[in-house]
């Protein structure tokens, strides 16, 4: 059935009210989840710069820098990572692709506590964080392939106009999050908004070069490394790959030097669930979960404290590379017995 992507909007009164808090209030803050990615900036971009274009005051916060390849961003060189010791009375705080206060990082509390009202916009799995916040209006549909496109339908829903530089932010935020089109989520709406969205300015072969193809050398060094490291476990159905603090080291990358190093392991035919391991400090593990079709690999993030979607999650943790590793394998074998 031929939809349109207004059908998107599963609450519409709640996103009315989102809309009456925006054009309301004066003074916004704008956050989104730690490492952030292209939909969490581009997100967080698109809607601040909608707010600064109607005459609203707006600091953009992240605690984490912003990876070299989003950076391209229009507005990202006025995002900072740290706050002023005060936030202004009758703050808004609008918080992009994270739905748990915990993601924002270490200001969490601080930001949600001085906020007046907090406008959640996401995606993920929702833990119902927000859900019994007085002054919160979340709205989290795992349905909607990006946060980037619950910007886009709010911004049309208040005819706000979407300029080339919302626009460039919004089609950034959909390109990450369909994986170019490739994920289980993309859908004949996120192809209609990204038509409109390159009819309102975004350059998609600009966007991509900036995306896909403007990665650092030592980015690729790694990666070489990375994929030596190859295991495939449950007759080829799993692959880990794994990044050392040593690796790094020697290759002089940094923790955001490994975006979708996932898809390394998740391209291989026979692979159903694909892991990525990073220790960039000793003890310190950052882990990735892909999956193809049946394996949810969110519930499996869930287990070590984790999140994310069905086909792509994540947690973090301490311990060796190997002992999560372990750890995860027995997991898997745990909710759904041994993959075959
Ligand atoms: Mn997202």
């Amino acid at each position: 059935m031929a939809s349109s992507r207004f059908d998107l909007i599963k609450d519409r009164e709640l996103f009315e009210k989102i809309g009456t808090a925006l054009n309301d209030g004066h003074n916004f803050v704008l956050t989104c989840h730690v490492r952030p990615d292209g939909d969490a900036i581009g997100s967080m971009l698109a809607l601040g710069t909608a707010l600064s274009d109607k005459g609203k005051e707006v600091i953009f916060y992240t605690e984490d820098p912003v990876p070299g390849n989003i950076e391209f961003l229009p507005g990202t060189n006025a995002i900072t990572h740290s706050l002023p010791a005060e936030l202004p009375d009758n703050t808004t705080l609008c918080i992009l692709d994270c739905g748990e206060p915990r993601r924002i990082g270490s200001k969490a509390e601080e930001l949600i506590e001085q906020a007046d009202v907090v406008v959640v916009l996401d995606h993920h799995l929702d833990n119902g964080s927000f859900a019994d916040m007085e002054k919160a209006l979340a709205y989290i549909d795992q349905d909607i392939f990006a946060t980037g496109a619950l910007v886009m339908l709010l911004l049309e829903n208040m005819e706000w106009p979407i300029n080339k530089a919302i626009a460039t932010c919004l089609y950034s935020a959909i390109i990450t999050d369909t994986g170019a089109f490739r994920h289980s989520n993309t859908t004949a709406a996120a192809f209609e908004m990204a038509s409109f969205l390159v009819e309102a300015g975004a350059d998609p072969y600009f966007i991509a070069n900036r995306l896909y193809q403007s990665y650092p050398e030592r980015r690729i060094h790694l990666l070489g490394l990375v994929l030596r490291t190859l295991e495939v476990f449950s007759h080829g159905k799993i692959a880990v790959l794994q990044a050392t603090p040593q690796m790094f080291r020697v290759t002089g990358a940094k923790a955001e030097d490994t975006e979708d190093f996932v898809g390394f392991a998740r391209c291989i035919d026979s692979v159903e669930v694909a892991i990525f391991i990073r220790e960039v400090h000793a003890g310190h593990v950052t882990v990735s979960l892909r999956s193809k079709e049946y394996v949810n690999v969110a519930e499996i993030a869930k287990a070590f404290g984790g999140g994310g979607h069905f086909h792509a999650a994540g947690f973090t943790t301490t311990g060796t590379t190997v002992d999560v590793r372990d750890a995860i394998l027995k997991e898997i074998e745990r909710q759904y017995g041994e993959l075959e």
